[in-house]
């Protein structure tokens, strides 16, 4: 069995302990962090997903496994994020209203500090005051929102509404992502970034900010 599918594999069974080891190996043998992220890590997920989804998997397998795929990250963190120039600028970063899922989130917060912005992570089940009171609050640049769920994506709409209800729109871009969410529906509901993973999530912020400061 190849690194990737035992670290998958392991990953669907929860053994944080054993993730983390075989996460370490597959650095210590050159291979790529984003290959361990989304072949290794990011598989396992996947396959706990389809389990799940068609009950052949419960909530408990799923948080035990979401706990590996934290263990993995934690190891991966120095390797998956670039030591590049250092942007200026502070994002706003939660999940939103009713929604619990936070992997994807960390990931972000994870790769927008990697390339130097400010984060403030605001955690799960956010309302959208709390969103924009932070954003004023702190003078962000961004106020980023993940939803994992097609139930709370809505949410986001609530959050582009009551930021204009406000009379703050212009004070603050709006970056939305998430599984479920695409670049057509970032603007049908008037926001203003989408990316579609938390790499690229880190590249348009730090764009944004650059754009803005120049
Ligand atoms: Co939930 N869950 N879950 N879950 N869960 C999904 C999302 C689901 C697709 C599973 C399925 O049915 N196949 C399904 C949603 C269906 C739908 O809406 N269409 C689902 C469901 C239904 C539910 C519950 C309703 C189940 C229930 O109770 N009956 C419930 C809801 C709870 C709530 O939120 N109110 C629930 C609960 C849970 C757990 C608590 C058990 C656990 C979350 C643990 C945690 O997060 N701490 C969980 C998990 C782990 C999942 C799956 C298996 C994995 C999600 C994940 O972490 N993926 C998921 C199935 C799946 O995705 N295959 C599922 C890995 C992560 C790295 O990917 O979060 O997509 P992701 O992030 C990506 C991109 O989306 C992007 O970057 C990341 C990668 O680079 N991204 C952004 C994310 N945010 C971004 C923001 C950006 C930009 C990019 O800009 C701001």
């Amino acid at each position: 069995m190849s690194l990737m599918n035992d670290l998958s594999e392991q990953l669907q069974r929860g053994k944080a302990n054993e993730v983390k080891d075989l996460v370490q190996k597959a650095l210590d043998q050159g291979e790529e962090p984003r290959t361990i992220l989304e072949e290794g890590l990011m598989d396992g997920m996947g396959v706990i997903g389809e389990q799940f989804k068609n009950n052949e998997c419960y909530v408990p397998e799923v948080l035990i496994a979401a706990r590996a795929m934290n263990a993995g990250i934690t190891v991966l963190r120095p390797h998956l994020v670039s030591s590049g120039v250092k942007a200026q600028g502070t994002v706003v970063l939660g999940t939103v209203k009713g929604d619990l899922h936070d992997i994807g989130k960390n990931l972000v917060r994870m790769m927008m500090e990697g390339k130097g912005l400010e984060v403030i992570d605001i955690g799960v089940d956010v309302p959208a005051e709390k969103f924009i009171s932070t954003a004023v609050e702190h003078n962000a640049d961004i106020i980023a929102c993940s939803a994992l769920l097609t139930t709370t994506m809505t949410e986001m709409k609530n959050i582009v509404d009551k930021i204009v209800e406000d009379g703050v729109r212009e004070r603050f871009k709006i970056m939305i992502g998430g599984a479920p969410v695409t670049d057509g529906f970032c603007e049908t509901i008037g926001a203003d970034l989408y990316a579609p993973d938390a790499s690229s999530a880190a590249d348009v912020a730090v764009q944004h900010c650059q754009a803005k400061a120049s």
